[in-house]
């Protein structure tokens, strides 16, 4: 039996990159609910992203999202999130927000407009020279929504082309995470829809061209960590966006949805050695808070994968494997199901105390006055939301 006292030490490890767009307002296209002491610009988001690493201890680094992250000084912006106890982490492009990119960005059949994304991602990368960020993720609208409405080898073809562009211009330790979405906003042909044209793409540019898996971005269905597996085994597991679907992309709260299934992902990215010292896998939230408050919803969501990261530390992978080798299906699948159904959160809170953080986060969060505190202060401006 593997116990907690076994595996206290690999909880030290953990880090989870919390995205600058969590903390502003964000909605569907029905309604964006605005919520009271949201951000107005980015030195206040990581104000709040600091706070939920100062409550769990999980969340050393933020990811930004250009242009939503634009500053004058991002020297400046590095030095304010030092001064809180946390670091500027991956850079996110934008492609999806200009109406030249209608028809496409880095696939657009248009050089003009190919161009124009490409200069966008290069000056993401000249962000992360001043951040000290070493990820650059591309995240790409491209597709079409009608058969015909482009030429699919070609508009593959301009994605190598354009990527192989931005790829050259990667510093020595910069990586480009490339993502895939298997549909939306394009309806019935995406350009990057699944992880092996990610990873094809990727292989195309060279070693530090490696794939992110957004949870929300499959089929109904899908084993994920099946793509985890293979993504580890391969050596191109880049980066996590984690959420919950139920549907699409629904953004939700990590481990909300389907605590099993992060349970899952979590054991094979264990396996796969994605959580070993050393690790280069990012492992980051690429969440909304639509309804909930925000900076409870990111300490729920850290939570939430610290817990099943306990518990796929807890498998006992020599019972397992004995077990798999007698072919033992039952006795096999007991060992899985005895580490997710134990119930970690009292081991947790000790852990948490005897490394002078509040036992329970969340109630140490709302009992500090953080909330209060930026309502009462950030009274005028204009809140960020998707696009500020
Ligand atoms: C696209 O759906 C995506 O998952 C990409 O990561 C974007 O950058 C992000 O959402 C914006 O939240
Ligand atoms: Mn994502």
């Amino acid at each position: 039996m593997t116990s907690f006292a076994d595996i206290s030490g690999d909880l030290e490890r953990q880090a989870i990159e919390l995205p600058s767009w969590a903390f502003g307002n964000s909605g569907t296209r029905f309604k964006v609910f605005a919520q009271q002491g949201v951000p107005r610009d980015p030195f206040e988001k990581v104000a709040d992203a600091a706070e939920v690493n100062r409550v769990t201890g999980l969340a050393p680094s933020v990811a930004l999202h250009i242009p939503w992250d634009r500053v004058d000084d991002y020297g400046k912006l590095a030095a304010h999130a030092e001064d809180l106890g946390v670091r500027l982490g991956t850079i996110n492009t934008n492609t999806f927000q200009d109406d030249d990119y209608k028809l496409g960005s880095l696939a657009h059949h248009d050089e003009r407009v190919r161009a124009k994304a490409i200069d966008h991602m290069l000056e993401c990368v000249d962000i992360m020279d001043a951040t000290g960020s070493r990820d650059l993720k591309v995240w790409l609208p491209d597709g079409t929504n009608y058969p015909g409405q482009g030429d699919l080898r070609d508009r593959q073809d301009r994605v190598a082309d354009s990527l192989a562009r931005v790829y050259k211009r990667l510093g020595p330790e910069q990586r480009l995470v490339l993502e895939y979405k298997f549909f939306e906003p394009a309806f019935y042909a995406t350009d990057v829809p699944d992880w092996g044209t990610a990873y094809v793409q990727c292989l195309a540019l060279g070693e530090r061209a490696v794939v992110c898996l957004d949870t929300g971005h499959h089929a109904p269905g899908t084993n994920i960590e099946f793509i985890v597996m293979q993504l580890l085994r391969l050596g191109r597991l880049g980066a996590f966006d984690f959420n919950s679907r139920f549907y699409a992309d629904d953004d939700l709260i990590v481990g909300a949805a389907d605590p099993f299934q992060l349970f899952r992902i979590m054991y094979e990215v264990v396996r796969g050695g994605g959580y070993d010292e050393g690790s280069d896998v990012t492992f980051m939230l690429d969440q909304c808070h639509n309804i909930e408050a925000k900076i409870p919803g990111q300490i729920r969501s850290v939570l939430n994968v610290q817990e099943m990261t306990a518990r796929a530390l807890l498998v006992d992978r020599a019972a397992l494997a004995d077990a798999e080798a007698a072919g033992d299906v039952l006795a096999a699948n007991g060992v899985l199901m005895d580490a997710f159904y134990t119930d970690v959160r009292p081991a947790l809170a000790e852990w948490r105390a005897s490394r002078g953080l509040p036992a329970d986060p969340m109630a140490a969060y709302l009992a500090s006055g953080y909330a209060e505190a930026i309502v009462a202060d950030r009274q005028g401006g204009a809140q960020a939301g998707w696009g500020a």
